[in-house]
């Protein structure tokens, strides 16, 4: 794990914030800088020293977890009137808050207690860290997407007519924590027939029928990192207007992907799907954005829209993730996680994606 490099990077951007220390109090922010997993838990960091503060019910855990970068604190009475205490004591003047993760009722407690030293709002300052994946979360992210690669194949035997769709995302919880997964990343989605045109149609108790069109969007935690991936196949034969539809959303889906690559900007990547859909017919029926970041949060910056800020750099990880949802009818996704490198693209996702619906 590159945590020294990380809390190097992290000190690297406090004269830029005017800052002579930060409190990082986000767990997943918390977890990136210390490796540390458990719910209590917070990072100090000055120009010449980092602090890792939790209570007693986490000292093992920490001892075992928390690199010896940092010093480990056991608060007495709380994490933020101890962090209090160690920027007193470190003599700093001017002290970041992660503003997105700290409760004004924290702020105010603690801004009483540090006095003279300033609280200074900070946003996005770990979380820009993570923009760009390191080779040891690059690891694990393809551990994560392996496991529902795997998995997908093994419901595609599993499909079939009478099955509900709760029952397949049971199963598919059950295949992923077989592979090593702690879990889902998030709500599994599994929407079939006229539920395909809900693009966040979480399992149902509906039960699958023969002739249905069943989007499955699903991912897996692994060591903390997430997966995310979408297949759309067909209960039977394909109608033809089936087979059109999920045809235009794979050329989309499969141009946008070539597409990707350092340099292109987030709004950009999204328009390659949208004119393909568009000129399809089908502009209407796309009406969400291409991708997202993945990484510790299953959504991450950057965003991949007609609202997305910012250009592709080398090291972030996507989705491409284009859909045509009809409502009252059907609907289609299909989802892949890419890596930017510095030439392009690496597609980590290996599930099949044929031209062809997938038909059981
Ligand atoms: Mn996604």
């Amino acid at each position: 794990m590159n945590t020294s490099l990380r809390l190097d990077n992290l000190r690297a951007r406090l004269p830029r914030l005017k800052c002579d220390a930060i409190v990082v109090s986000d767990l997943t922010n918390v977890r990136y800088l210390a490796s540390y997993t458990g719910t209590s838990g917070m990072v100090v960091v000055t120009k010449t020293e980092a602090f890792f503060l939790t209570d007693f019910r986490y000292k093992s855990q920490a001892a075992h977890q928390v690199p010896n970068s940092f010093e480990i604190v056991i608060a007495e009475r709380g994490l933020w009137p101890e962090a209090a205490k160690l920027l007193k004591r470190a003599k700093v003047a001017r002290v970041g808050f992660e503003a997105e993760h700290t409760s004004v009722a924290a702020l105010e407690e603690i801004e009483k207690k540090i006095k003279p030293v300033v609280a200074v709002s900070t946003q996005r300052v770990v979380e820009d860290l993570r923009l760009h994946k390191d080779d040891a979360e690059l690891e694990i992210i393809r551990r994560a997407v392996t496991v529902i690669d795997e998995v997908f194949a093994h419901i595609c035997g599993v499909l079939k007519p009478g099955l509900s769709e709760m029952e397949v995302a049971d199963e598919l919880h059950h295949q992923m924590r077989l592979r090593g997964a702690s879990g889902p990343s998030f709500d599994t989605i599994v929407a079939s027939g006229v539920r395909g045109a809900l693009p966040h149609g979480v399992a149902s108790h509906k039960k699958l029928e023969a002739g249905d069109m069943v989007t499955i969007d699903m991912g897996a935690i692994v060591d903390g990192y997430c997966s995310d991936c979408t297949r759309t196949v067909c209960l039977g034969k394909p109608t033809r207007e089936q087979q059109k539809i999920y045809e235009t959303v794979w050329r989309a889906q499969t141009e946008a992907c070539k597409e990707l690559r350092p340099g292109l900007s987030c709004k950009e990547a999204d328009q390659v799907a949208r004119r393909i859909i568009e000129e399809a017919g089908y502009g209407e029926a796309f009406g969400h954005g291409l991708g997202h970041g993945v990484g510790m949060e299953i959504h991450e910056p950057p965003r991949l829209s007609k609202l997305g800020k910012g250009n592709l750099t080398p090291g972030m990880i996507v989705t491409c993730e284009p859909g045509i949802y009809l409502e009252n009818q059907m609907g289609v996704r299909i989802e892949d996680m890419l890596l930017i490198t510095e030439t392009g693209a690496k597609n980590l996702t290996k599930a099949a994606k044929p031209r062809k619906i997938i038909a059981l």
